[in-house]
């Protein structure tokens, strides 16, 4: 496989071969290393998308069956309505920041996307680096939120279900808080393969953070979300990814958040995911 550097962040990788060992750890390091990789010239189907996770981890199943692909479960798919009205999948997933299953007690280490419709306009996906963002840090900003823990939950993000109409919305709001309750943890977190301190918040799916008292410290989430990038749309942090349909991203999730930017026209758009665990040792 040959790999080439991209302007900002991340790296093409070509010629990669799937079967051969050696592609897939390096792979692997190259995904860790530069945190997001765009695979050229891939040509899948659902289970041959779903045999490349596999040999990148352990792919699960997205938790809610209505993002399901009808033959494989483990593909998620973020789709647009078919120009007769059917929906597969889910629209417009993702528009906001967030790190994939970071409100679950396990987030992904590893995402992988292959779009397969790409919009002609307001393509592409949005990344800030949160372990850059974390060396980028005021010594204040750091002091003040290292003992400290961040809640997270998918409350606010969660998508109504075809099936939800005329639910109320409080009956809606305690399903999520039973079935996904919210999760605790510091908000200064460890990467399990690189080692890397990583400011794991954010603007979608961390809903406060908590000093070491337990106090409820809102205003400081709101600093850091600003600090890292994420409540301007402009912030030099911010990084676009394109694509074209071919390409194949894979990204480090546990130290990226990333945010789909969809078209406002009706344009179609349709993206599969597959989401791994990697319980690899540490590569560093
Ligand atoms: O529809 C969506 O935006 C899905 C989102 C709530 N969760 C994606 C994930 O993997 O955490
Ligand atoms: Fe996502």
């Amino acid at each position: 496989m040959r790999t080439s550097p991209q302007a900002g962040m991340g790296v093409i990788v070509e010629d990669f071969d799937p079967r051969a060992d050696e592609d897939v750890q390096l792979l692997k390091k190259t995904i860790y290393r530069h945190k997001i990789v765009v695979l050229k010239d891939q040509h899948h189907d659902a289970a041959s998308f779903l045999a490349l996770g596999e040999r990148l981890g352990s792919p699960q199943a997205y938790y809610e069956p209505g993002y399901h692909h009808p033959d494989v479960p483990e593909v998620f798919v973020s789709a647009t309505a078919e120009p007769d009205g059917r929906q597969i999948g889910v629209p417009k997933t993702g528009r906001f920041w967030h790190s994939d299953y970071q409100f679950m007690p396990r987030p992904f280490d590893i995402t992988l996307t292959y779009p397969r419709v790409v919009p002609t306009v307001n393509r592409g996906t949005l990344f800030i680096d949160l372990a850059a963002a974390h060396a980028r840090l005021t010594p204040e900003l750091r002091a003040a939120i290292a003992d400290s823990s961040a809640v997270h939950t998918v409350r606010r993000c969660f998508k109504i279900r075809p099936e939800d109409v005329y639910r109320p919305v409080g009956e809606i709001l305690d399903e999520i808080d039973s079935r996904t309750p919210p999760v605790r943890r510091p908000t200064v977190a460890r990467h399990p393969h690189t080692d890397e301190p990583i400011v794991y918040v954010s603007e979608g799916f961390t809903e406060t953070l908590l000093d070491a008292d337990g106090n409820d410290r809102r205003e400081l989430l709101l600093e850091l979300l600003g600090a890292t990038g994420q409540l301007d749309l402009d912030d030099p942090a911010v990084h676009l990814q394109r694509f074209e349909v071919g390409d194949l991203l894979l990204w480090d999730n546990l130290s990226l958040v990333h945010r789909a930017v969809h078209s406002d026209r009706t344009e179609p758009a349709v993206s599969w995911r597959v989401t791994v665990y990697d319980d690899a040792e540490l590569l560093k």
